[in-house]
């Protein structure tokens, strides 16, 4: 009769507490050997945990979410030897392979145990727990190395590689089993990025940038990039290399604008509500998407076709300590300045806070980059793909405006228009950004 094992979370490095993005499998399910169990997360990579032999599933211990470390406890599962792993696959790790009981403990309370067991504690451990299950712990490094019949990769290196635009069937798994990773992904782009191009190839040249030793010129200290700021410079320079960026500026009267905000501000303060110059903005926005459609738009993967959306939900860039992240604020033709403030403060607050959802940082049409709580003039915000085009808001300031045959001191915003050449016009850009100036030098058009 088949045994039932338990499965643990392999030798990760030196990484502790991990959080478990994806569960591949359930219940029921009949895995091969070597298949996705889950796929773990660290701030340096994404890999994927393999079964360590062939068999059914019988109860998951962790959920997506999960913090787990190596030993943690993964499944349960029921099969025999391991017929298409080589013994030493399994065997390779036998510190992790435990006589041990079917304890119902939290993933890391499981790891826990088990990291102790790792570390040397092992007979100890297997003294105090009654045999009843194999435990087995699969080896990363065994998998990578043994083989493999086709070269693949995880959902969750699937749906990187997506956001990124890369064909992932070009991309060569670094392991010998072809197993893609996430920084094969990554090096693929950049390479991509790197390569130069031949003649008939109307793609830019882009020369490698030279490896420099910088301990030569003084004292240097490197500082790994963080998880956000890897896949943002990722994003942010296949947008900048492969979108035609063009940037509008122009600056909104606000005077009695801000009029009216600092005389809200007073009413809401008591509810605890703060109302920067934002929530003007998103409403203005929104007033100029609706006038301007192709604004509210994203080229469809053939480049042949605009979508034009009829929903308008706005991204947000926030800046926080790990980097930029830009949340997006649904359905804002459908809400008050009180309430986008309300919702602003609550959204970027829990991005600051690292609590903000995939879904929550999806689905945005157009994106406002706001420096005015710092200062500026003008910046050239780089457009956040699929979106055609993002607003880069700076800090308002007083200046002498001629009106009505005299100077009169004026506060005055200034925007920054970047947009998709293929998708809009200069023309069309110029009308957009005036209208949104008009409609933000209005506050009674805001308000209706
Ligand atoms: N002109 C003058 N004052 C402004 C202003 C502007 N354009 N925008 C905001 N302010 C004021 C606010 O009224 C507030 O004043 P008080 O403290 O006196 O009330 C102060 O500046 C701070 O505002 P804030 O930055 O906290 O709030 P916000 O709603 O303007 O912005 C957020 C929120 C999340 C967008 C912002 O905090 C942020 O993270 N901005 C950085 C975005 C970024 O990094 N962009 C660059 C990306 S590269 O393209």
């Amino acid at each position: 009769m088949a045994e039932t094992k338990q499965v643990l979370v392999p030798d990760i490095g030196n990484f502790e507490d991990v959080n478990v993005i994806e569960v591949l499998v359930k219940a029921g399910d009949t895995v091969n050997a070597e298949d996705g169990l889950i796929t773990l997360e660290t701030d340096k990579a994404a890999m994927d945990v393999p079964s360590p032999f062939a068999g059914v599933i019988k109860e998951i211990k962790v959920k997506a979410g999960d913090r787990v470390s190596q030993g943690s406890l993964i499944l349960l599962l029921e099969g025999g030897t391991a017929p298409d792993v080589p013994t030493a696959a399994i065997s390779g790790v036998a510190p992790q392979i435990l006589k041990n009981n079917d304890e119902a403990a939290s993933p890391v309370g499981a790891g826990q145990a088990r990291d102790q067991a790792v570390r040397g504690h092992g007979p100890l451990l297997q003294k105090t727990l009654p045999p009843l299950q194999d435990t087995v712990q699969p080896s990363l490094q065994n998998m990578e190395a043994s083989q493999q019949p086709k070269a693949h990769a995880s959902p969750a290196i699937r749906r990187f590689a997506r956001e990124l635009g890369v064909d992932l069937t070009q991309v060569k798994g670094g392991s010998a089993k072809g197993r893609v990773t996430k920084d094969d992904v990554q090096s693929f782009v950049k390479a991509a990025l790197a390569q130069p191009r031949g003649a008939a190839d109307s793609s830019l040249q882009i020369s490698a940038m030279p490896e420099i030793d910088f301990a030569q010129f003084g004292p240097v200290e490197t500082k790994p990039l963080s998880h956000i700021q890897k896949i943002s410079a990722a994003n942010l320079h296949r947008n900048w290399v492969s979108i035609p960026h063009i940037t509008q500026f122009e600056e909104a009267d606000i005077t009695e604008m801000e009029v009216f905000r600092k005389q809200l501000g007073t009413e809401y303060a008591a509810q605890g509500i703060k109302i920067t110059p934002l929530a003007f903005l998103l409403r203005a926005v929104v007033e100029a998407l609706q006038q301007f459609p192709a604004f509210n738009a994203s080229l469809d993967a053939s480049g042949e076709n605009l979508i034009l959306k009829k929903y308008f939900h706005i991204g947000v860039a926030v800046d926080t300590p790990d980097g930029l992240v830009v949340p997006v604020l649904r359905d804002v033709n459908q809400k008050g300045i009180v309430q986008l403030a309300k919702e602003l403060a609550d959204i970027s607050g829990r991005a600051r806070e690292k609590k903000i959802s995939a879904t929550e940082m999806q689905g945005g049409c157009f994106t406002i980059s706001s420096l005015g709580g710092i200062g500026g003039t003008a910046f050239t915000p780089i457009i956040n793909a699929p979106e055609v085009a993002i607003l880069g808001v700076s800090r308002a300031g007083v200046k002498p405006v001629h009106q009505y045959g005299e100077f009169a001191p004026r506060l005055m915003l200034p925007l920054s228009l970047s947009y998709d050449h293929r998708v809009i016009d200069g023309a069309a850009a110029a009308r957009f950004i005036i209208y949104l100036a008009k409609a933000l030098a209005d506050v009674r058009r805001l308000a209706l």
